[in-house]
């Protein structure tokens, strides 16, 4: 692991050292750690906001087969959510691709970002940050949660060591479709999605598709959508007997 006190973002930092020096490689699951980020990076051009020392923020140098990139992602939102669990009984939860909740308040997000083929692999800086201590006022104004918020404790790097762990646990078994849809509520309830360009979309989430795109039942067709912004929809009273129907069919 390599423990930085600031950066712009790790993710930056691991792309530079991936195409640094020839002949030096970073080794693979290489980690960089920082204790701040002075431009901590979402997804869609946006902010990772999080105040010095109390969060994990980590990025990973990960080599897929080609063919595993898309699943990247969502493994690494099933992974944290692995390294949560035990810390927040029953209550992490996924949101497609890859968001962490508790109680729907955000506690971790995923940034992976394509580095290059190498070696007959894909490499990817795998960016994950995980509040951690931080008070509700050290958050940013959206519904957010860090694990102290939610009676648990855990240091940084005692996470990011299960979550790296977690997640070479799920890239060395076969692509897991069907816990992913069983985990993330996204995939089998009524959704929004907002998609990059701004169209929103509403349907029904009938899981995922073999490339981890989220596959939604709109007026009878179904989309696959591959980015954008997933809502749950709270179903009405009189909604309720058609979504326990549609439930039933998947
Ligand atoms: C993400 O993007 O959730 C990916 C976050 C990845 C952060 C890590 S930290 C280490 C590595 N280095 C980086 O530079 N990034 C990675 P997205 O789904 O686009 O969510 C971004 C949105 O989440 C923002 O627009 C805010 O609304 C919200 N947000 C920002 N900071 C947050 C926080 N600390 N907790 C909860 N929500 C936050």
């Amino acid at each position: 692991m390599i423990h930085l006190a600031s950066v712009t973002s790790t993710n930056d930092y691991l792309a530079r050292k991936w195409n640094g020096p020839p002949g030096r490689p970073l080794p693979p699951f290489t980690a960089v750690l920082a204790d701040y980020q002075t431009a901590g990076r979402g997804r869609l051009g946006r902010d990772w906001l999080a105040p010095k020392g109390k969060s994990l923020l980590m990025s990973v140098l990960v080599p897929t087969a080609p063919a595993d990139l898309s699943w990247l992602p969502l493994m690494a939102g099933m992974a944290v959510q692995d390294a949560l669990a035990p810390l927040i009984p029953g209550r992490v939860a996924l949101k497609w691709p890859n968001d962490v909740l508790v109680d729907d308040r955000k506690i971790a997000g995923v940034l992976s970002e394509y580095l290059g083929e190498q070696g007959g692999r894909s490499w990817v800086a795998l960016g994950i940050g995980v509040n951690l201590r931080e008070r509700q006022e050290e958050l940013p104004e959206v519904p957010a949660t860090s694990l102290l918020l939610e009676g648990g404790s855990q240091s940084p790097i005692a996470l990011a060591a299960q979550i790296i762990s977690a997640l070479r646990s799920w890239l060395d078994a076969p692509v897991p479709q069907a816990e992913y849809v069983r985990r993330c509520a996204s995939a089998h309830s009524a959704v929004t999605v907002t998609l990059p360009g701004g169209d929103v979309v509403s349907g029904i989430g009938v899981g995922v598709d073999p490339a981890g795109g989220l596959r939604v039942e709109v007026d009878g067709q179904i989309l696959t959508i591959t980015a954008g912004d997933v809502a749950l929809v709270a179903p009405s009273p009189s909604d309720v007997p058609e979504l326990t129907s549609l439930g039933g069919t998947l």
